[in-house]
């Protein structure tokens, strides 16, 4: 490093929307025709607009995946609307190295972070603007949109973290997030 010489991050962070620029910055988007199976009523899923989006992620990676000691960074947009009843949420994953943590913070709108451990018990922690949770090791993460409007999260974790979808795709969460009678409700795994 140049010694004195003072330079410009090349990423920033609008802190009030939460949006990334720069480069280079991952982009990804979920739309319903990728979520087959997330949902419980599969049906209504497959019978929906397939091209409407139900949330995008936007992540700096600045490190190769899998590099331990380096961490990444993404801002998460979840859309408001439902499947059926079940609210719009991300896939939900545990990590690939089970050990490893990560931050959650919320932006602006209003969710519900679902937890996991590796004997299924399920909690949950309610998102708003200026909420932080900690992950613990050895959890699975999802969010659901509860709102009318985007809900909006920062997160941080490990870059030899990795993503375990296929233990969700097999076995779900134990809990699934409803809307009844214009509320929150969390349904059992066996209940319909
Ligand atoms: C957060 C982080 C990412 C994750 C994203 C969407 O930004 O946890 O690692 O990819 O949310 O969640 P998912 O991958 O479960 O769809
Ligand atoms: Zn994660």
């Amino acid at each position: 490093m140049e010694k004195g010489k003072i330079t410009i991050s090349p990423i920033s962070l609008d802190i009030t929307s939460g949006q990334l620029s720069g480069s280079p910055i991952m982009q990804s988007c979920r739309k319903i025709a990728d979520l087959k199976d997330v949902f419980k009523d599969e049906n209504f899923r497959s019978q929906m607009v397939q091209d409407d989006l139900v949330y995008s992620v936007q992540a700096y990676l600045p490190e190769e995946e899998g590099t331990s000691g380096g961490l990444y960074f993404g801002t998460t947009i979840i859309h408001p609307g439902k499947i059926g009843d079940e609210y719009f949420m991300t896939r939900g994953h545990f990590h690939a190295r089970r050990e490893t943590g990560e931050f959650y913070w919320g932006i602006k709108g209003s969710g519900i972070l679902i937890l996991m451990d590796e004997k299924r018990n399920v909690r949950a922690e309610e998102m708003k603007q200026g909420s932080l949770h900690y992950i613990n090791h050895c959890t699975a993460h999802r969010v659901a949109n509860i709102g009318s409007e985007p809900l909006v999260f920062n997160a941080c974790w490990p870059s030899d973290a990795g993503h375990d979808y296929d233990e969700i795709s097999n076995n779900g969460f134990a809990a699934r997030l409803v809307e009844k009678e214009g509320k929150p409700f969390f349904l059992d795994e066996n209940e319909g």
